[in-house]
């Protein structure tokens, strides 16, 4: 016969290799040791801290699938969910920071770009030295980047880039940009540039009033005639297949971190339940308290067996980007529900700091829009199954 652990139903962790459970291991020690203690103030300042990168880098959670050669643990995709779930368990915007440069901007660049751009930016990008931001997003165009204004001219020697981008994390902080832009001199083709701070004509101002994901910095990148040579161009890669390629890892990871978030949520709403007392018992001894509890136990581990299962999948080289559309939009959906209930199941405390489930809940808004909105992905799910496009 089998035990049942509550937190753990199907037994996930006995699923995990030994270099799985130790990456885990690391980024959960991390996690608590270090982000925890300083996300409240982090989210009510609305200040990012620079040098958590260079934390992360340090323990190898940067880029973790890029191969050892340049600098990264050359880690599966299953250790790269496992690495998000636990850093989202403290916050969403943590875990932002870091799937953007791992998955948005180590990636393309491991995966787009020349022996020189891997040599030249990835080891600083897997030690935190250099930040990352991904630019896809426009103020017009969101959902459909197809829709993109960004253009690159070609000018003597290279190109001159000029448009806006909207909603970028990291951007006033970064380093290193991967922008997107219609190229004409590649008949009009979305191509992505390796752009560096301190370029002419680039500024990347930082978007305020944020009521969501406020330990993460987000900002514009304004393009005004940046002029750059043609080594700044990702040389293998043409069309909206290239920044998709970068969102089928992050939204994969997205599907487990969303999870982390929503198991704090749900431990904590065990916790508080079982230690407040209302009408001569604990609140967990009431059958509506226990019904929330056990419908979060039962879509988490459901979510976390799916996301496992599709890491698998895409370790084995057989990851289809719908599979990863049916786990963000699940994940992401489920995560905010769970986020919500364990708010209202801490009464008055739940909208306070201190028990952090409404910092989740206003996180998770966020998480269930950014890379691809719920609605977005129920789109994708269904024209992979009626072969009907409903976009447009
Ligand atoms: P569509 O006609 O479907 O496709 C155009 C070309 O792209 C290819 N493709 C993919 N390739 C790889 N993986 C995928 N998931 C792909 N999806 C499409 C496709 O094969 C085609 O290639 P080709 O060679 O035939 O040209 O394109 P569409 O314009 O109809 O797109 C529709 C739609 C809605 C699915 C798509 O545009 C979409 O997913 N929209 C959502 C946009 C989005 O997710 N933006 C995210 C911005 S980045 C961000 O939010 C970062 S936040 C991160 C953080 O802080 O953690
Ligand atoms: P819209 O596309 O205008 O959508 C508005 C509403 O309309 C949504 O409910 C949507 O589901 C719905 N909708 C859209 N099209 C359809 C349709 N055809 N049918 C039915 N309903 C539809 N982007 C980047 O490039 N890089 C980043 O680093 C980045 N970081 C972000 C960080 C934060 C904090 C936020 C909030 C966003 C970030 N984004 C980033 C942008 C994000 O990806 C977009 O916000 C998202 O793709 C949605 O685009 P939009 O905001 O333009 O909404």
């Amino acid at each position: 016969g089998g035990t049942f652990d509550w937190q753990d139903p199907f037994l996930l962790r006995g699923q995990l290799n030994e270099d799985e459970l130790l990456i885990m291991e690391t980024a959960r020690a991390y996690a608590q040791e270090k982000l925890l203690p300083r996300v409240i103030e982090a989210y009510r300042e609305e200040k990012t801290d620079r040098s958590i990168f260079n934390e992360m880098g340090e323990l190898g959670l940067l880029g973790v699938t890029v191969p050892e050669e340049y600098g990264c643990a050359g880690a599966s995709y299953v250790s790269y969910g496992l690495v998000a779930r636990e850093v989202e368990r403290v916050d969403s915007g943590y875990r932002s920071m870091m799937s953007v440069q791992s998955s948005l901007v180590m990636y393309p660049i491991y995966a787009y770009g020349s022996e020189e751009q891997r040599q030249k930016y990835l080891p600083k990008l897997a030690t935190g030295e250099f930040v990352g931001c991904f630019g896809l997003t426009e103020p017009d165009a969101g959902s459909d980047p197809a829709g993109m204004r960004t253009r690159a001219e070609r000018i003597d020697g290279g190109y001159k880039l000029t448009g806006s981008k909207m909603w970028i994390s990291n951007s006033p902080i970064a380093d290193v940009f991967v922008v997107w832009a219609k190229s004409e001199a590649h008949d009009g083709a979305i191509r992505g540039f390796v752009l560096e701070k301190g370029m002419k004509g680039l500024s990347a101002p930082k978007i305020g009033g944020k009521l969501s994901l406020r330990a993460s910095i987000t900002g514009e990148i304004v393009l005004d005639n940046v002029e750059v040579s043609e080594d700044a161009l990702l040389p293998n890669v043409s069309g909206l297949k290239g920044p998709f390629g970068c969102l089928n890892r992050a939204r994969y990871g997205i599907a487990w971190g969303s999870m982390g978030a929503a198991e704090d949520c749900w431990t904590r709403a065990r916790q508080y339940g079982l230690e407040r007392v209302q009408f001569g018992r604990p609140l967990a001894q009431t059958q509506l308290f226990q019904k929330k509890l056990a419908d979060m136990q039962t879509e988490i581990t459901l979510g976390l067996q799916a996301a496992l299962r599709v890491g698998r999948l895409f370790d084995e080289g057989q990851m289809a980007p719908e599979m990863i559309s049916l786990i963000k939009r699940n994940n992401c959906g489920k995560a905010l529900d769970i986020a919500r209930q364990a708010r209202d199941m801490h009464g008055g405390n739940g909208i306070s700091e201190e028990y952090h489930v409404m910092r989740h809940a206003q996180n998770l808004e966020t998480v269930n829009t950014y890379e691809g909105t719920h609605d977005v992905h129920a789109l994708i799910l269904g024209r992979a199954q009626t072969g009907l496009q409903a976009f447009f």
